[in-house]
């Protein structure tokens, strides 16, 4: 009985010895070499103050006054500036003013009442913008102008950000030129009158035309598709086929234009070169359907430098007066490798 009883003491020891070996140290001691909950990063309350007095992008509040939803490239802009502001934590206040100034006027009144940090806003057009922006300024509100400039004193908004578009208009022409050699007649569908990116494409465009191309008429189709394929028609109906190519001052308008050489009985991009700007994805297929002789770049997505810009003004930091986006030209013979590749 002696063996069994010794026996039962060493089990029971090895019992207790296997529970005690189990149980996870309440917390290992700090040598150890597993970082433990106590040893990884400080909870978030305890997380290293903002700099002093400084705000983060989780405290900043955005009035961002869009002008519209006319093109496949707004469309994109706007996706851009309120899926940074999600990814961001920024508290954004959005408008559409669906093209109209007096509509983008109210909605930067409004944000002045909110007292937003800063407002973003894309100018329709370059003039009229002056009472409003001083407005802003007598309410300590700082604007940053986006996509479009406006044609104010340069001590009424901190920064532009966004294209060149005199220099759009100057690839524009330059590629005009490679596509007609031997010169030729072109009509020109102009964007918004009124607005920066029609009126620096205009004046871009004509400074490199070679002076064998003759510009037979020029009219606004507003930047929309729609427009573009009715004044595309009336080009048709009065020049018919003379027209030897277009220059459409941004890709919807070329797309409409397309459709109205086709059912005129042309075929765009062959009979008619046509040469855009903007590279938003339907240009690329046109391009690929051999309907589209090139598009310039005009980038949209502006979100992430626009929300960097709004951080640093609203701290008080140096910002440069413009932001130029970067931005490239594209063509039929690798549309189809780069098109996957588009984020809008
Ligand atoms: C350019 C932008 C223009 C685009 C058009 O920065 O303002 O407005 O080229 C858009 O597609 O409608």
């Amino acid at each position: 009985m002696k063996v069994s009883k010794v026996l039962l003491v060493v089990v029971i020891l090895a019992t207790l010895a296997a529970l005690v070996g189990c149980a996870a140290p309440a917390a290992a001691p700090a040598t150890s070499n597993q970082a433990t909950t106590s040893d990884q990063a400080a909870p978030a309350d305890q997380a290293a103050p903002a700099e002093q007095g400084k705000k983060t992008y989780k405290d900043l509040v955005v009035g961002y006054a869009q002008l519209g939803a006319e093109s496949e490239w707004r469309t994109a802009n706007t996706a851009s500036i309120k899926e940074t502001a999600d990814e961001l934590g920024v508290t954004l206040k959005f408008s559409d003013a669906q093209q109209k100034q007096e509509n983008q006027i109210k909605a930067i009144r409004s944000f002045i009442a909110q007292g937003v940090d800063v407002i973003g806003v894309p100018p329709v057009v370059e003039t009229g913008w002056e009472t409003v922006f001083k407005e802003a300024q007598d309410a300590g509100i700082p604007i940053i102008l986006v996509d479009r400039r406006a044609d104010v004193p340069e001590d009424m908004y901190v920064s532009y950000l966004g294209s060149d578009f005199v220099e759009e208009g100057r690839k524009a022409g330059n590629e005009m030129n490679k596509l007609l050699p031997d010169g030729g007649k072109i009509v020109e569908l102009v964007g918004t009158v009124g607005s920066a990116p029609a009126n620096d494409r205009f004046s871009g465009f004509r400074e490199t035309l070679n002076p064998n191309i003759e510009i037979i008429d020029s009219q606004s189709g507003d930047f929309t598709r729609a427009k573009g394929k009715e004044v595309m028609e009336a080009f048709l109906k009065k020049y018919g086929n003379e027209i030897t190519a277009l220059y459409a001052h941004n890709d919807d308008m070329a797309l409409g234009a397309i459709q109205a050489i086709e059912e005129y009985g042309l075929k765009p991009g062959e009979d008619i070169k046509i040469v855009s700007i903007d590279a938003v994805r339907g240009a690329f297929q046109a391009m690929i359907d051999g309907k589209l002789n090139v598009t310039v770049e005009c980038n949209p997505l502006l979100g992430p430098q626009f929300y960097d810009l709004a951080l640093k003004v609203v701290n008080g930091e140096e910002v440069p007066k413009w932001l130029p986006s970067a931005e490239s030209v594209y063509y039929p013979d690798n549309a189809a490798e780069v098109l996957p590749t588009r984020q809008y």
